[in-house]
């Protein structure tokens, strides 16, 4: 629960931009680890959640090099939300990468199972290429498991032609985002 100024709401959202984040995970309790996620994100100082897409059962893909390939491991739960934030992109990645670390994340391999994989998506109309993050996100078009969730909650950010290209992936969508605890505010 978040403490003080962090209080989701509190956030003056004037001169926000909006980012979207996809969650992932296919270890433990993936749905817990999602609804977990998405609290800790309202908890990010000058961050709102603003919208969830629904939950989506997907089967593992490897997509290294541009390929899509089976990948070992149990299906990923996966979802998309949209941020408000006040947060420049690097630190709100920062932000991102600790709540992961909070799940248990372990970075053992590429595609490797994982508790909680969150990639930043979109920061606005940012482009960034650093060492360590680059926006948009290099892989999205190349995923089902990012477009049809992120179509759900922003429908002008994805083509027909996009949802096409991936719509051979099996994805199947499992319910609403489980409810948020704070009333009035989530599911987006
Ligand atoms: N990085 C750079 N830009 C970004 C960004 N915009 N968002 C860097 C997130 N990370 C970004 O990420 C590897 C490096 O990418 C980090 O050092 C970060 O600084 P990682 O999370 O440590 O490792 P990873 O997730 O194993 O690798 P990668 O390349 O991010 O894999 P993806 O693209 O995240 O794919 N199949 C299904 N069905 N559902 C899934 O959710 N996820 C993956 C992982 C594979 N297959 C999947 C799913
Ligand atoms: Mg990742």
């Amino acid at each position: 629960m978040c403490t003080g100024a962090n209080l989701p709401g509190r956030f003056d959202a004037q001169g926000a931009v909006t980012a979207y984040v996809a969650l992932g995970a296919n270890l433990g309790d993936a749905v817990t680890a999602l609804r977990q996620a998405v609290m800790a994100m309202n908890c990010v100082p000058l961050t709102d959640v603003h919208q969830t897409s629904s939950l989506y059962q997907t089967a593992p893909l490897a997509t290294d090099s541009g390929g899509e390939a089976a990948a070992p491991g149990p299906d990923y739960i996966n979802a998309v939300v949209a941020l408000e934030t006040g947060l420049t992109a690097p630190a709100l990645f920062d932000h991102l990468q600790r709540i992961e670390q909070l799940a248990g994340r372990e970075r053992s391999y590429r595609n490797a199972p994982r508790t909680l994989d969150l990639d930043l998506l979109l920061y606005g109309n940012a482009r960034i290429e650093s060492a360590r993050l680059v926006v948009p996100h290099p892989r999205m078009l190349q995923r089902a498991f990012v477009l049809v969730p992120l179509v759900e909650i922003a429908p002008d950010l994805v083509s027909a032609e996009q949802l096409g290209a991936v719509a051979h992936q099996v994805i199947e969508r499992l319910g609403p985002f489980p409810v948020s605890p704070f009333p009035g505010r989530m599911p987006g």
